[in-house]
Parts: C-alpha cells; sequence; structure tokens
C-alpha cells in the first residue's frame, strides 16, 4: 500500500487530486495545499473553481469533525493556515478584474469573535468583482465599525459573525448607527455560518448574504439601487 509520502500530486487526475487537498486541508498541511492549488490553476481551473471545490469544501469536513469533537482546535488552526495559504495565491487572481471600482465596503469580524476565513474570502470575491475593501480585521467594537465607516466614507458595511453568541453583537452596530442617524448612509450586509435571512431581517441589516458569491451580487444590487436613485435625484 502506499505511504502518504509517496503521492505525487501532480500525478494525480483532477477528481483525485481534489480529494486528496480535501485530506492535506484536515491535515493541515499548508505546502501541499499550496501546491495543489497550483497544481489545479496550471490545469486551466478558475481561480474560484480552485476556492470553492478544494478549499471551501475541504473545510466543510473539518467544520464537522469540530463540531462531532473528532478535530480540536489545535488542529483546525493548522487546516486554517494552510486554508489562508491558499487563498494567498489565489486573491490576486480573483482580484485581478481590471473592472473600475464600483463602490467601497468596510468589513470585519464583531466583537468576540476572531474567526476571518469566511470574512478574508468575501473581502478577495468583492475585490475580484471591482469592489473596493477595506478589511478591519477581527474582534471589532461599534466604535471600530462607526470610525471605519467615517473615514473610508464607504457605501457598504460588511459584519461577519461565526458564533452563536457573537452574531447579537449585529445588532448592537446596527443600533448604533441608527442612534447616530447614519443608518440609511449605508448598505448593510451581513453574513456567518450560524446567521439565516431571518435574523438578518430581524436585526435590521439590509441583506444576509449565504456566501461570498451572493456577498457580491447582493452589493452589485444595491450599489446599483444606489445609483439609480441618486440619478432620479
Ligand atoms: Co470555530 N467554530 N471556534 N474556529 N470554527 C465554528 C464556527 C463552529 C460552527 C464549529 C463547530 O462546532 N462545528 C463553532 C460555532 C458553534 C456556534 O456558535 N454555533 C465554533 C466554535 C465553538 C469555536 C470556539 C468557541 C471553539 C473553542 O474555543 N472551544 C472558538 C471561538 C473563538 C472565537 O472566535 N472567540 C473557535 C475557534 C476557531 C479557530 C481559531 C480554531 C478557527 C478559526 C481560524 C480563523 O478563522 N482564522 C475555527 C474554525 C476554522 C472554525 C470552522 C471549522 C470553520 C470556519 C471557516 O473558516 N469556514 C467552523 C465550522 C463551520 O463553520 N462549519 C467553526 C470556511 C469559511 C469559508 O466559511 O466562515 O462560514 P464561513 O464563511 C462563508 C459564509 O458564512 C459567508 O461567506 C463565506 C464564504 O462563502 N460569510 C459572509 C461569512 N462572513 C460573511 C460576511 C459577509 C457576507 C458573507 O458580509 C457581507
Amino acid at each position: 500500500m502506499a505511504d502518504e509520502e509517496d503521492i505525487i500530486l501532480s500525478e494525480l487526475d483532477d477528481e483525485e487530486l481534489v480529494l486528496q487537498m480535501h485530506d492535506d486541508l484536515y491535515d493541515g498541511l499548508k505546502d501541499e495545499i499550496e501546491e495543489g492549488v497550483r497544481i489545479l490553476l496550471d490545469r486551466g481551473w478558475t481561480p474560484y473553481d480552485v476556492l470553492t471545490k478544494a478549499l471551501v469544501a475541504g473545510m466543510t469536513i473539518v467544520g464537522a469533525d469540530f463540531r462531532d469533537g473528532i478535530l480540536f482546535v489545535p488542529e483546525v488552526l493548522l487546516a486554517a493556515n494552510a486554508m489562508k495559504a491558499g487563498m494567498a495565491i489565489l486573491k490576486p487572481l480573483l482580484a485581478e478584474t481590471g473592472a473600475p471600482k464600483v463602490g467601497k465596503m468596510v468589513i470585519g469580524t464583531v466583537k468576540g469573535d476572531i474567526h476571518d476565513i469566511g470574512k478574508n474570502l468575501v473581502g478577495m470575491m468583492m475585490e475580484g468583482a471591482g469592489f473596493e475593501v477595506v478589511d478591519i480585521g477581527i474582534n471589532n467594537p461599534v466604535e471600530n465599525y462607526i470610525a471605519a465607516l467615517e473615514r473610508e466614507q464607504a457605501d457598504i458595511l460588511g459584519m461577519s459573525a461565526l458564533l452563536t453568541t457573537t452574531m447579537p453583537y449585529m445588532k448592537v452596530v446596527i443600533d448604533t448607527m441608527k442612534e447616530k442617524g447614519m443608518r440609511e448612509d449605508y448598505i448593510v450586509l451581513v453574513g456567518g455560518a450560524p446567521l439565516n435571512e431571518e435574523f438578518g431581517k430581524a436585526i435590521g441589516a439590509d441583506a444576509y448574504c449565504r456566501d461570498a458569491a451572493v456577498a457580491v451580487q447582493t452589493a452589485k444590487d444595491y450599489m446599483s439601487r444606489k445609483h439609480n436613485k441618486l440619478a432620479a435625484g
């Protein structure tokens, strides 16, 4: 039987390679993930397919075993590191559309929450779609969001939360925007695995975005409505 070390990634066909990348992500093997990403790109895969089919799908398996107590924080951190290494290769390719800037978004993960992979992915895809993205990182108190929106003169606020305990903080941010009379000046989009449409509505966001592709489409839709409104005077 072949030893793990004997596997030569470039000799695998696409399907085998993607499955092997899921395993390598699970095992937190950063170098192998980087190599796998490069091979798929060389074979003509689009950066988006590499991202979703090899990396995001692999992370879903990690998530299930984390939930079931099979994997623990240190292992998941390694997997996250490997994922980020793969994403770093894809980032410039996703952003390389040369499209004119269609709007500006401030995005950050809410206070108490340090998950950033989904947020980073949304940022990358938004940049790829021609948005200017200002990423304010993780664990953001409301003051950070408000300051960044005002400083950057952004069109869109994007908030990410991955924990059921941190997602209610999005409402704190939106309520503060209302108190300051600035809520209507921005399009507020929210996302993260534990959220849903009802939650988005309940907290007063403009839209809940299930994934990065939906975030891009939703942002585009809202920006064109905003432009139409301005044009109508
Ligand atoms: Co944690 N974690 N984690 N974790 N982690 C989850 C979220 C969890 C679901 C795992 C599980 O039990 N199955 C669970 C939450 C349970 C709950 O609240 N319902 C959990 C837990 C419990 C925890 C800790 C409490 C564990 C502990 O310490 N005991 C702890 C909390 C730390 C904290 O934040 N205070 C913790 C820690 C960690 C690590 C540090 C080890 C690591 C994070 C590393 C990092 O991000 N740099 C980690 C990871 C990696 C995960 C899982 C496995 C994967 C998350 C991820 O990156 N997914 C996750 C399990 C899961 O989600 N299935 C889990 C891939 C990413 C592409 O998807 O982030 O969903 P996602 O983003 C998507 C969409 O949601 C959407 O688009 C993205 C791309 O398509 N989206 C947006 C996200 N943000 C958006 C913003 C938008 C729009 C769309 O704005 C416009």
